[in-house]
């Protein structure tokens, strides 16, 4: 049995070779990598769909074959899209990172000691570029046998960051789910012990508010009366900032929204040319949420060969590729009650830009049987 790292496959006792046996060149995280199946700290198992969840045939012809055209933002996520998020999350003009992780540097105390969880479940983890503070938290205050659960639609991501946080908190074990968390949460294996459910980066402002709700909801349904939920959301502020912050100067959220039609070519053999297209991001004030389109610059004709259709786009026609809602204490809270949760502890910056919450069963909640 062998495995394959950037074109080099590797003997599967990778481990009883020296070090200087991998060839020079390969990068030092693919060593890493390359050796995470083999650490018994580490797991990798995907999440059953719950219920029927559209793939991208479907959710191509229910989105992007009729008027108004849009598409779901999960398709961004592949191992390149997934990558040029975690640049966005660098450029000067994206504040919600930088905030929720400065915010985070500060409650992960906080928050720890009052969910002293047995298991950390992340949702939409990414990069788990912020889950750091906790896991250190967790260290400090000698909860060294808690477990983490990030769960992604993007593996290569997930393993990346495993092998990151393991290299960085020794002992730590990872338990990473590969899946689509609209397909229902239910598939989740469910360990024993106090879990703290974590959703960050304010990814819950990219559901439409029903899908919100409901989504919190089957996290709610999850949860015992001991198990928490840290919630990212980022607020409403001046359209200004908000715009900058999806049109940065450099153009890598273009770069990223663009992406999304070379996952589309890839996966459904269509000719789209993203040169013929361009980036924008609006911020809705009405909705409270800001709109990213990908807008034909042209009248073209694009073929989609795997569905045997065409789309017809004319110049200055727009595809929704996301919304990002923005919300205010009192949006966050109402859209918390309707889902059955009640916030224990909200945290936020000076310039009110972003909201962590700590949250838990609303006390009906508890008693009513879920
Ligand atoms: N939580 C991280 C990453 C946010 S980006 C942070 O705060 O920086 C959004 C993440 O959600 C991506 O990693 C993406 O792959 C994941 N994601 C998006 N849609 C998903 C879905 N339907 N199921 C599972 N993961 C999803
Ligand atoms: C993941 N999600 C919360 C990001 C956001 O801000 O809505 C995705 C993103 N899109 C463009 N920039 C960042």
């Amino acid at each position: 049995m062998s495995l394959k790292c950037r074109g080099i496959w590797f003997p599967r006792y990778v481990d009883h070779v020296s070090v200087w046996e991998i060839p020079a060149h390969v990068p030092i995280m693919d060593q890493i990598l390359s050796r995470l199946d083999m650490d018994e700290r580490f797991r990798c198992m995907r999440v059953p769909a719950a219920r029927p969840v559209p793939g991208l045939e479907e959710d191509v012809r229910r989105g992007l074959l009729v008027r108004p055209r849009s598409l779901p933002p999960k398709y961004f996520y592949d191992e390149r899209g997934s990558a040029l998020f975690d640049r966005i999350c660098d450029t000067p003009e994206y504040y919600p990172t930088r905030t929720e992780d400065a915010l985070l540097a500060a409650c992960a105390g906080q928050v720890i000691a009052r969910a002293r969880p047995d298991h950390i479940i992340e949702l939409g983890s990414g990069a788990s570029r912020k889950t750091g503070h906790l896991l250190t938290a967790l260290d400090r205050a000698g909860l060294d046998g808690c477990q983490y659960w990030p769960f992604d639609v993007c593996e290569p991501m997930l393993r990346q960051a495993a092998a990151r946080l393991m290299a960085a908190h020794a002992g730590l074990r990872v338990n990473a789910l590969v899946g689509d968390y609209l397909g229902g949460l239910s598939g989740m294996p469910r360990p024993g012990g106090r879990r703290l459910f974590v959703f960050l980066g304010s990814t819950v402002g990219n559901f439409e508010p029903a899908e919100a709700v409901g989504f919190l909801r089957e996290l709610a349904a999850l949860m015992d009366s001991g198990d928490s939920l840290l919630l990212g959301a980022d607020r409403v502020k001046s359209p200004a900032v908000l715009e900058a912050a999806y049109n940065d100067a450099e153009g890598v959220t273009a770069a990223f929204n663009l992406n999304l039609l070379e996952v589309l070519n890839r996966e459904l053999d269509s000719d789209f040319m993203p040169d013929a297209f361009m980036h924008r991001a609006l911020y809705n004030a009405v909705d409270q949420r800001i709109e990213m389109y990908l807008i034909s610059r042209v009248r073209q004709m694009v073929h989609l060969s795997r569905l045997g259709e065409h789309l017809e786009l004319d110049a200055g026609e727009s595809i929704l590729t996301e919304i990002s809602r923005k919300f205010t204490p009192e949006t966050l809270e109402a859209m918390l009650g309707e889902a059955g949760l009640e916030s224990v502890a909200r945290f936020e910056p000076e310039n009110g830009y972003f909201s962590l919450v700590h949250a838990r069963l609303s006390r009906r909640s508890r008693v009513r049987p879920l």
